[in-house]
């Protein structure tokens, strides 16, 4: 009987060990994977002039209108509510911060090229984006988003190539990667590495994301820790 009890306090005391050291691991994977610990809008700009003077490092997302920009930012930063979203495109009309472990910030930009809105809030748009891209000193790195699922399109391909001649650095974040297969996926992307290289000498950073599943988003918040850091040292 005394054997019996010795046993179960044993137990009972190594399960209670075994729980606190699995509680410890989650606490340190999460610590490790999710580099974005806090996130904070700060304010939504009509201009680059208008944007706040920080001082720190950002790092903005654009392309075309719906192709889930807002979406990603709330990926990344694990917050579905952060920045607004839509199914219907044009809903980012202006330039939003939102600070990032009060370390960097991430900027989410109206699309471009939505032939619904008129002429006049589309050149309006155009203006307010290229001034950003050219003006903002602040700004690291722009993310150039593409839906993985279509084949290059010319205003992506136009607005890369003003960057390039602007001296603008970019990347290319391929979105809405759930929405096809994996052969399809990997076909579509090499299909468009195929098309830059037809006119770029050397392919940008290339990443593959889904804010629905959550893939890609660690790949992307590890490159820009990465640039964070060597802009730092
Ligand atoms: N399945 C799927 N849907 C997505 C993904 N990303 C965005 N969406 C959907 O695409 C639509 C547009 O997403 P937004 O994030 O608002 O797109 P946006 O680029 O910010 O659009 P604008 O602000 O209008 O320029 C929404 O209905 C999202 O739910 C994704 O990775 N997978
Ligand atoms: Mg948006």
């Amino acid at each position: 009987m005394i054997f019996l009890m010795a046993s179960i306090v044993n137990f009972s005391q190594s399960y209670t060990f075994f729980c606190i050291y699995a509680n410890i691991l989650v606490i340190l994977r999460r610590e490790l994977c999710e580099m974005i610990r806090t996130a904070t809008y700060i304010i939504s700009s009509p201009d680059v002039k208008d944007c706040p003077k920080t001082g720190k490092p950002e790092y903005a997302f654009i392309g075309r209108s719906n192709v889930g920009k807002s979406s990603l930012i709330n990926m990344l930063c694990h917050n579905p509510k952060l920045a607004k979203t839509s199914q219907k495109p044009g809903k980012t009309l202006l330039i939003n911060h939102f600070l990032i472990n009060d370390e960097w910030y991430l900027v989410d930009l109206p699309g471009y090229g939505f032939a619904q809105t008129g002429l006049k809030q589309r050149e309006a748009l155009r203006k307010m984006i290229e001034r950003y891209c050219l003006l903002r000193e602040e700004m690291v790195c722009l993310f150039v988003l593409v839906d993985c699922r279509h084949e290059p399109q010319k205003i992506d391909l136009e607005f890369m190539a003003w960057l390039g001649e602007n001296g603008v650095p970019f990347a290319i974040v391929f979105t809405k990667g759930d929405k096809l297969g994996k052969v399809r996926l990997k076909e579509n992307v090499e299909a468009y590495k195929n098309r830059l290289l037809e006119e770029w000498e050397e392919l940008p950073p290339v990443f593959v994301t889904s804010s629905e599943t959550g893939f890609g988003g660690e790949e992307l918040t590890s490159y820009i820790e990465e640039l964070d850091e060597s802009i730092k040292s």
